[in-house]
């Protein structure tokens, strides 16, 4: 699409970058503006960042014909942007301020790659103008805007006063320079009670204060100021007005170095928790043409107030009680939520910011705007929304993302089997879903969350569900305090028991499908186990049967996000029958449930239960000293777990050692397989004695060596497997005596 616009306006079809700054090069007269012939041309661009927006950027790049060049930390050494890059140059240690943020190391690299230009991303050194102006004296193209613009916008109180003076709406307050208390408090008088105090450097709502009422502002103003100088070594202060329940809204722009500026529509951004947005859109519901027409005026007349060049988003606050919206800051870079602007325009920001860097004019003139429908962004975080949003870091045992398509975006910098570490920041993926309007953009966001896999870390991806599929949400209700308003409808709430009986037998019937489904792998690892030493009558459909008619009993145990919400065990016992079908009862007096199960590829199921036939999907991995079971099917996603009879290798320091015989019908003391496997290795003979934590026995599965230790000291019995030897999950391996 962006392709095109840039083509149009040039008569021409292009297929690279290079070719398009020869054209645009010899070719003065059809642009805007003249263009000087010797114009810079990148054919290598560093991207000074990790994750999905290195990826993101390198994508565009590739498509313009640009070589791309990541740098990475040893924390990165095997991550996708890292493979995603023609080359890649290690900067250092896994903390950022000696990697990613390290200046020194990444002019070096560029220098080493021969770059002409550095792209910053987000975060990072996005906002320093040290780092532009770094960039610039060792001859680098910044792919942002002028260092000036940074540092302008860097100062709140600088900025407030810029924009005040070019006519940009400001939330009455004070923005000098004198910050003596006396002072100050005389000002915040003058303003009226409620106030909010901020620093003027800095962001994120850190050292914020809002203030009620006069007897409390010198204890804030105080906590503001040792706050501010801790954080952002300068103790400015300024005051305003404070807003009880405001929108954020905000304003891409977009600027060439030939003084056109243009802004691509607004973003609401109010759904946020802890200054963290959590979904965004575009355009902003409820919001009125004229209304969007002042908002964009505003926010080009910023930037032309600071010269701006390349994109940028000026940020309002729009005041839900009098519909006023007021300028708070401008943020100099291109962020986090670009795409859900990018769905609606059709363009692709960073080809702009690439252009433009290169000294390219905007290809488009602001009535050429188009507004293709609406957008929503999600961010998909590895968290712990029970334990309060609480990071969360580990394998990504299980991850597919969803299918994308000319509405659905997945930006994500991560693959399955990457660890999301402590260094950086946790967020798994953007999903970006687009449709003709609100509504449609909205129902494709719900079906596109509730396919969206991942196992091994907590997400958020439920609660995003919830907030997606608020009454309110769904009206374009949005405000800054929208989760915590809402809060006894988003978090699962122990005090609503039908909710939660509701909850419960949901979790039932996906646990009677794990176990069919379970049973099912268990009968076609043993049969794979077995071939070429069965007579091939044994190989026919249905698989053979190896509990035939037997009971065999499988206790899950609910991973409910809801804590403290009574026993979440669940006892089903499965009765393999004749036709190749499970009997499935859970407890003793309800009725079974008879399931069939055709495998369908790695990690699905075509399951039919009661006459209902759908696709599954389980997702097993060992954490902790059990057994983790993921299903989805439908819109739903339970997560079980099983505690596992054996420590693993390379398991975290002080795991309970377990035995089965707190879980099954297995003796006493038994010690079972965690997963079907191979037996690589057996290490002591029956009636040996041994120690507590004593590797046994060396098992093999998913090309992964565990290694099987005697959970308490004792004498080792009933020890029957041999090397060589495939063994199903929860089978007997031996038993240990005290
Ligand atoms: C405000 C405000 C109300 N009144 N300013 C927060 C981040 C920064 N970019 C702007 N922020 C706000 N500025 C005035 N004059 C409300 C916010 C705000 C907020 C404040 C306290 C706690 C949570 C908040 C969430 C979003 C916005």
């Amino acid at each position: 699409m962006s392709m095109t616009v840039w083509a149009l306006r040039r008569n021409v079809r292009r297929k690279s970058y290079s070719m398009l700054v020869r054209f645009t090069s010899g070719s003065a007269s059809s642009g805007r503006d003249t263009i000087k012939p010797n114009e810079q041309c990148i054919e290598k661009v560093l991207v000074a960042n990790r994750g999905e927006i290195a990826c993101r950027i390198m994508r565009t790049a590739k498509r313009l014909g640009i070589q791309t060049v990541a740098v990475y930390s040893d924390a990165d050494r095997d991550s996708l942007h890292v493979k995603s890059a023609d080359e890649a140059v290690r900067i250092g240690p896994p903390p950022a301020r000696l990697s990613y943020l390290s200046g020194a190391a990444i002019m070096e690299a560029a220098a080493r790659t021969g770059a002409q230009a550095i792209h910053p991303g987000y975060g990072f050194s996005s906002e320093s103008s040290d780092f532009a102006q770094l960039c610039e004296d060792s001859g680098l193209t910044f792919i942002g805007p002028p260092a000036s613009a940074i540092r302008d916008m860097g100062d709140k109180s600088a900025s407030k006063r810029i924009m005040g003076a070019a006519g940009v709406p400001l939330v009455p307050g004070y923005h000098g320079h004198e910050q003596d208390i006396d002072h100050m408090k005389s000002e915040a008088g003058k303003i009226g009670y409620p106030i909010i105090i901020k620093p003027t450097h800095g962001g994120g709502g850190k050292g914020m204060r809002i203030v009620q009422s006069e007897k409390d502002f010198a204890d804030s103003f105080l906590g503001a100021q040792r706050e501010a100088a801790a954080s952002f070594g300068v103790n400015t202060i300024l005051l305003e007005k404070y807003i009880t329940r405001p929108r954020h809204i905000e304003v891409q722009v977009f600027g060439d170095k030939h003084g056109n500026v243009l802004h691509l529509y607004e973003r609401d951004c109010s759904v946020q928790r802890r200054h963290q947005k959590i979904i965004e859109e575009a355009p902003a519901p409820n919001i009125s043409e004229k209304f969007r027409a002042s908002l964009g005026q505003a926010a080009v007349s910023a930037a032309r107030a600071v010269g701006y060049y390349n994109a940028g988003t000026v940020e309002f606050i729009v005041d839900t009680e009098s519909d006023q919206f007021y300028f708070m800051e401008m943020n100099t870079r291109l962020q986090v939520e670009h795409p859900v602007t990018e769905m609606i325009v059709g363009q692709d920001l960073v080809e702009w910011q690439i252009r433009v860097a290169n000294g390219e004019p905007l290809p488009i003139s602001q009535a050429e705007v188009p507004l293709l429908g609406h957008a929503f962004e999600a961010r998909i975080y590895a968290e712990n929304v029970p334990k309060g949003f609480l990071p969360a870091t580990g394998v990504l045992n299980h991850y597919r993302p969803v299918a994308v398509s000319s509405s659905v975006r997945v930006e994500t910098g991560v693959e399955q089997g990457d660890t999301v570490s402590m260094h950086y920041d946790p967020m798994i993926a953007k999903l970006v879903v687009s449709g003709g309007n609100r509504g449609e953009a909205l129902v494709k966001l719900k079906d596109c969350l509730s396919n969206f896999q991942v196992a091994g870390v907590p997400t958020n991806i439920n609660f995003l569900q919830k907030l997606a599929s608020h009454k309110e949400f769904a009206v374009g209700n949005v405000e800054t305090h929208f989760i915590e308003h809402h809060k006894t409808d988003l978090f699962a709430d122990e005090s609503n028991p039908a909710a939660a009986d509701l909850a419960y037998k949901a979790a039932k019937h996906s646990a009677a499908l794990v176990a069919a489904c379970v049973s099912a792998i268990e009968h076609s690892a043993w049969n794979e186990s077995n071939h070429g030493k069965l007579p091939s009558i044994w190989h026919s459909h249905p698989p053979f049967r190896v509990h035939h008619e037997a009971k065999q009993t499988i206790e899950l145990e609910w991973d409910n996000e809801c804590e403290g919400t009574g026993s979440n065990l669940v006892s089903l016992g499965v009765v393999y029958q004749s036709d190749g079908s499970y009997l499935i009862q859970e407890g003793d007096d309800s009725p079974s449930l008879e399931v069939r199960v055709t495998r369908a590829g790695n990690c699905g199921f075509r399951v039919e239960a009661a006459g209902l036939s759908m696709n599954v999907t389980i997702a097993a991995y060992l954490k902790d000293g059990y057994k983790h079971i993921h299903i989805w099917h439908g819109s739903e996603h339970h997560q079980f777990k099983q505690k596992v009879g054996i420590e693993f290798s390379g398991d975290e320091e002080g795991v309970q050692h377990r035995t089965s015989s707190e879980t099954s019908s297995h003796p006493p003391g038994t010690v079972v397989a965690p997963m079907a496997g191979l037996v690589v290795k057996v290490l002591v003979e029956n009636e040996a004695k041994v120690d507590q934590g004593q590797p046994v026995l060396v098992m093999e599965a998913m090309k992964m060596e565990h290694v099987v230790k005697a959970p308490s000291s004792g004498s080792i019995h009933d020890l029957k497997v041999k090397a060589g030897q495939q063994v199903s999950d929860g089978s007997a391996l031996f038993r240990i005596q005290g």
